[in-house]
């Protein structure tokens, strides 16, 4: 794999409880990831590199909800044990978590969508991110291109991903544009 260093950052998209198998909005199989996510998070706390989790924290009458017109059943709504980060996940009490898509009238895939995630990140004088979480064809894509639109180095972390797949073909089109706009891919190495 590309090995972490210097001015590198690493940012897990949304592994909440809601998303994983049992939850409102459950992705099949999105729990295989989380074993790999902990040894990314491994490899990056070792080196003392920020980790930064993003979260889908949505009001109860957010717009995105089947309720308001939206394309979702109502998920992650803050507060609640769904939107909790999954169980198995493990967190470092040091990580910088970032709430998104608060605002009951925007949808917000990414998260530097109305967050302060680029500023702590320029802060910290990170330049390169490495990327992994859910999904692969919303918030990790869109997460992605906010990121090198912003002038950030994107890895995505290939072996740490999952698609919902709602249209057969989201992921590896998702996948064909994050590798067009200049996303280098990695993964663990087998061991
Ligand atoms: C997401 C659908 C709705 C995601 C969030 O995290 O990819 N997908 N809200
Ligand atoms: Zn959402």
């Amino acid at each position: 794999m590309i090995e972490p260093s210097h001015n590198d950052a690493l940012i897990i998209v949304d592994v909440q409880k809601d998303f994983l198998p049992g939850g409102a909005l459950a992705i099949e199989g999105g729990d295989q990831i989380i074993p790999r996510l902990n040894r990314y998070v491994e490899k990056f706390r070792k080196k003392s590199l920020p980790i930064v989790a993003t979260r889908d924290w949505h009001p109860p009458n957010h717009c995105s909800f089947i309720s308001q017109g939206g394309p979702w059943p109502p998920h992650c709504v803050a507060g609640t044990p769904g939107a909790q980060f999954a169980d198995g996940l493990q967190l470092p009490p040091e990580a910088i978590i970032i709430s998104k898509a608060t605002d009951p009238d925007q949808e917000a895939y990414s998260g530097f969508q109305l967050t302060d995630l680029e500023e702590k990140l320029r802060q910290m004088g990170v330049r390169r991110l490495f990327i992994g979480g859910l999904a692969t064809d919303y918030c990790v894509l869109n997460t992605v291109r906010d990121a090198l639109q912003r002038g950030f180095e994107v890895i995505l972390l290939t072996d740490a991903i999952h698609a919902v797949n709602a249209n057969p073909g989201d992921e590896i089109k998702a996948l064909e544009e994050m590798r067009r706009l200049g996303t280098q891919f990695t993964h663990l190495d087998p061991s």
